[in-house]
C-alpha cells in the first residue's frame, strides 16, 4: 500500500456539516465484479434483505428522490449498482437484496457467487453497511450472511433502518439484540430514518471512520 498522506483524500469534510446531502451520482451496474471499474477511490458497500430500505438510504444521504430506485414490492434487481460521491471521493455499491421468499435455487446460487465474487475480489473495499429494518429480529440467515462477510476481514456497520417505526424508548432494546446477534459494540449501531430524516450525520461519521487510514495500522512497527 502506498503512503502519500498529501495525496489522500480529506475525509473529515464528511464531518464538518453533518446534516449536508453528499454528492452522489450514479456510475454503472455491473453483473459480475470484474465489469466494475477498478481504481484507487475507496469503496463502502449496502447489504441488506430486499426491502429494508437500501434504494431509499441512498437517496436520503444523497439528498436526492430518484437516484437509486425505490420499490414498493421486493425488488428482483441482480446487479452491483455503482455510485460516485464527489467530496469526498468515495464509492458506494449498492448489492443485490437477500431474503426472497420465493426464489429458485438458481438463483440462489446466482447471488451467492455474485457476492463472494465481489467481496474476494474487490481490494478497494473498506466496509459493509449493513442494513437492517427496525422491526425485525435477526435469523439464521441474517447472522449466517452477517458473520461471513465479517469474517472476510471487511469492516461491518450496523445500519438501523425505518427507526421511526418504533418508538424511540425502545431503540435500547433494539441495540441490545443486534448488538448480541451480530456480535458488535451497542455503540456502533446506527440508528436511521429515510422517511423521518434521521441519522444521516451519524452515517456520515461512522463513513469518516471507515474511510479514514488508522495511522497507527498503516505503519508497520520497525523493530
Ligand atoms: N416507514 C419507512 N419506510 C421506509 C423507510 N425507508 C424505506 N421505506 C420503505 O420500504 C420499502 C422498500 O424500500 P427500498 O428503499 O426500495 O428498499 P430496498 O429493496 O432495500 O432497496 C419502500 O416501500 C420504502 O418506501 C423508512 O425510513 N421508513
Ligand atoms: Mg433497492
Amino acid at each position: 500500500m502506498t503512503t502519500h498522506p498529501e495525496a489522500s483524500p480529506d475525509f473529515s469534510t464528511l464531518l464538518e456539516k453533518p446534516q449536508e446531502a453528499l454528492s452522489i451520482k450514479f456510475v454503472s451496474s455491473a453483473s459480475s465484479v470484474e465489469q466494475l471499474p477498478v481504481g484507487p477511490v475507496p469503496e463502502v458497500c449496502v447489504v441488506g434483505r430486499s426491502n429494508v430500505g437500501k434504494s431509499s438510504l441512498l437517496n436520503y444521504i444523497a439528498g436526492q428522490k430518484n437516484l437509486a430506485r425505490v420499490s414498493q414490492t421486493p425488488g428482483r434487481t441482480r446487479l452491483l449498482n455503482l455510485f460516485a460521491v464527489k467530496r469526498p471521493p468515495f464509492q458506494i455499491v449498492d448489492l443485490p437484496g437477500y431474503g426472497f421468499a420465493k426464489v429458485s435455487h438458481k438463483e440462489k446460487a446466482g447471488w451467492n457467487s455474485l457476492m463472494s465474487g465481489y467481496f474476494q475480489g474487490r481490494e478497494q473495499l473498506k466496509a459493509f453497511l449493513f442494513l437492517f429494518d427496525v422491526r425485525r429480529t435477526p435469523n439464521a440467515e441474517d447472522t449466517q450472511l452477517f458473520s461471513w462477510l465479517a469474517d472476510m476481514g471487511i469492516q461491518p456497520v450496523v445500519v438501523v433502518t425505518k427507526a421511526e417505526k418504533i418508538h424511540k424508548s425502545k431503540w435500547i432494546q433494539t441495540r441490545k439484540l443486534l448488538s448480541e446477534s451480530f456480535q458488535v459494540s451497542r455503540e456502533s449501531i446506527l440508528f436511521t430514518s429515510s422517511q423521518a430524516k434521521l441519522g444521516l450525520g451519524d452515517v456520515k461519521a461512522a463513513l469518516w471512520g471507515v474511510l479514514t487510514p488508522d495511522p497507527e495500522q498503516e505503519t508497520p512497527e520497525v523493530p
